[in-house]
């Protein structure tokens, strides 16, 4: 059976990962995660949007914020607070442990593919994640407070600083993951969907690497996103507050935009029917919002029968 390659972020991401993990077969899903969020914190390499994707689908997350892991203490980063020690980076005593691990990991030499494969094998997950590179990309954000890095603008600042523009540094250089180019030249996928993760902060970092564009547009597989608004508001995130600040209309018809040149079909949410006529390329409305585990898997059925429906491109 072909595998469905998916695109992904973090949380937003990270659920419809977790929908089409549950409804493909064993071994048939693939994603490959934004790294351009990692960054080090107190001598530790964090890796904020893979981590969220192993947990998920490990089923170890916490479900109600959709990043760290469950029944987390904190005892770590309360003694670390009292001790003085910078606390805004929540890092929980269980999550710690893998920080632990894969910066020692690294520090000796292994790729970040190669840990994260490790770590999938450990947590029982069989699924491939796929760090989008093993080289640094880093994503920063210009403001007029000066250039933040992204943890700094996303949790430290609160996404409050106005965005000016958005780099993602080292991307031009980054080779993309081995991996993701075999499957990308390959005609083992089915499909490959890019998640309703923040288009310019989770899926851009990604798209910013030439080589990974390039494959993506000579793939045979059709890619199919899915709008991360609904309404135009984001479920979650700044996506809406960033398209303002960049001077686009927060639409899904500005996320199609976007993505042009990328897109064989796009799944929007019925909620914004009445855009149809803006809608340039293929699209297939349906309820986007994934609240509980059926909505996860109801739209990871949906996703895969649309672009089941959609011809195989000959490039
Ligand atoms: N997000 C927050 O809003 N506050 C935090 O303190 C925080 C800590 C954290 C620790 C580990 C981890 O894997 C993720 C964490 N996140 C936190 C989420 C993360 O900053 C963002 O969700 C992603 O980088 C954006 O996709």
């Amino acid at each position: 059976m072909k595998k469905v390659l998916v695109l992904s972020g973090g949380v937003g991401g990270a659920k419809l990962a977790l929908g089409l993990y549950r409804v493909l077969d064993a071994g048939n899903l693939v994603v490959a995660v934004n790294t351009g969020d990692d960054f080090d914190h107190l001598g530790l390499r964090i890796c904020p949007d893979l981590d969220t994707t192993v947990y998920t689908l490990a089923g170890v997350a916490d479900r109600e914020q959709g990043w760290g892991r469950a029944n987390e203490t904190w005892r770590c980063l309360d003694t670390l607070a009292d001790l003085g020690g910078a606390a805004w980076f929540r890092l929980g005593d269980q999550d710690l442990a893998l920080h632990l691990l894969r910066t020692q990991a690294l520090t000796e030499g292994a790729s970040l593919s190669r840990f994260t494969e490790q770590l999938t094998q450990k947590l029982g997950v069989h699924a491939e994640v796929l760090p989008m590179s093993d080289q640094w990309v880093s994503t920063a954000v210009q403001t007029p407070e000066g250039r933040l890095w992204f943890q700094e603008y996303f949790v430290k600042r609160r996404c409050e600083p106005p965005v000016a523009a958005i780099e993602y540094s080292g991307a031009e250089q980054a080779q993309p993951n081995a991996q993701l180019l075999r499957y990308l030249a390959s005609d083992d996928l089915r499909a490959i969907v890019i998640a309703p993760s923040n288009p310019f902060l989770s899926i851009a970092p990604l798209l910013a690497m030439p080589g990974l564009r390039a494959a993506l547009q000579q793939a045979r597989a059709p890619v199919v996103a899915v709008s991360p608004l609904i309404g135009n508001k984001a479920v979650k995130g700044p996506t809406a507050k960033i398209m303002r600040e960049l001077n686009l209309t927060p639409s899904a018809p500005s996320v199609a935009r976007y993505y042009a040149g990328l897109l064989d079909g796009f799944v929007v949410d019925t909620q914004d029917a009445a855009l149809a006529a803006e809608l340039t390329d293929d699209h297939f409305f349906t309820n986007t919002l994934m609240v509980t585990l059926e909505d996860r898997e109801r739209l990871a059925r949906e996703v895969l029968a649309y672009a089941d429906r959609l011809p195989l491109r000959s490039r």
